[in-house]
């Protein structure tokens, strides 16, 4: 597959200095200096993950899907134009705005700026996260991942899965339509809700520890109105994750502890269970379908749908039992 990952997200906001606060306060994210009303955030060893640009607002600017190699760039491009799909070479002071060797663009069928660049530029300082954590999970698996409000899936599913080649993790058909999309070992990368607007729903990224988002729920806390669903876990990705609200009207998922699956044999299904195992109650939400989604977790919960924890050993596993026996 040519698509290898989430590379970065640019935001169109004009709330420069509340995205700084809780990009760095409570994300722990690094703020790198651009001058203007250009602020960039670094997650790791790259120059830059996050990008938001002061001089509009409009919720999303562009997601940057990365590829390995320049020839990636050009075997899209040829499909796209084959497709009748306008693609656009990144201009030379593009390339250096995004920190990467190379880009094309386009628009999704939903309007939606999509960046594909290859070879980011990396930092020669350090990563220095905003606030103590162990740092983010990003490398082969990406920033994270992104999530698009749709009104039409269908146009949006071909475009996606058929012409880009993501592929299907699972999906949910009810309360309303949630596909999931993987590009490498992270459950998903990408995945669209079909909610009847056309915006981004959230981007979640992985920390490396339980704590550092345990951590980040308590710095949320004083501040009103900031969380928007609470400490929950994903059934589909294994993700225990809260969401912030942000500056620009979509969500932040901050979480830890996603599954990694096998692309070469992963097989895509249909889900049952809801989005959530436990907790993620959102508290924006009218009641009615808070109740439903609750509803679903309860009724999860009774037919006890648990996922497997790997960083603790199994209760009742004679041989550990045997072994600490003779301690
Ligand atoms: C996710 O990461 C997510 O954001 C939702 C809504 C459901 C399953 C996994
Ligand atoms: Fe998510």
């Amino acid at each position: 597959m040519e698509l290898k990952s989430l590379g970065y997200i640019g935001i169109q906001s004009a709330k420069l200095d509340d995205w700084s606060n809780l990009a760095t306060r409570l994300l722990g994210m690094q703020e790198v200096d651009r001058g203007g009303k250009l602020r960039a955030f670094r997650m790791d060893d790259r120059k830059q993950r996050l990008v938001v640009d002061g001089d509009h607002d409009n919720g999303l600017g562009f997601l940057g899907w990365e590829v390995d190699h320049k020839s990636d760039l050009q075997s899209i491009a040829a499909r796209f134009e084959s497709h009748g799909t306008a693609v656009t070479a990144g201009s030379r002071a593009l390339a250096d705005a995004r920190h990467v060797a190379e880009l094309i663009s386009f628009a999704d069928p939903g309007g939606n700026r999509i960046e594909i660049f290859w070879k980011p530029e990396l930092a020669s300082e350090p990563f220095v996260p905003g606030r103590p954590i162990s740092g983010f999970r990003t490398g082969p698996l990406g920033m994270g991942h992104a999530v698009l409000n749709v009104d039409d899936i269908e146009p949006m599913l071909a475009f996606y899965r058929d012409l880009l080649g993501f592929h299907v993790s699972d999906y949910g058909l009810t309360p309303y339509k949630l596909y999931f999309f993987h590009l490498n070992g992270r459950h998903h990368s990408f995945a669209m809700v079909e909610s009847g607007k056309r915006s981004m729903h959230h981007f979640m990224v992985e920390l490396g520890s339980l704590d550092d988002v345990g951590q980040g729920y308590d710095l949320a806390q004083p501040d009103e109105g900031r969380v928007a669903y609470t400490l929950g876990r994903h059934t589909n990705d294994h993700v225990t994750s809260f969401y912030s609200h942000t500056p620009s009207g979509f969500f932040i998922e901050y979480g830890w502890g996603g599954r990694v699956i096998d692309p070469e044999t992963w097989q895509p299904h249909e889900t049952f269970d809801g989005p959530s195992l436990w907790g993620h109650e959102r508290l924006y939400m009218p009641e009615d379908m808070r109740g439903r989604l609750r509803n679903m977790r309860l009724d999860a919960a009774a037919r006890g749908v648990q996922v497997p924890d790997p960083s603790v050993p199994p209760l009742n596993c004679p041989w550990l039992d045997s072994v600490i026996a003779r301690e």
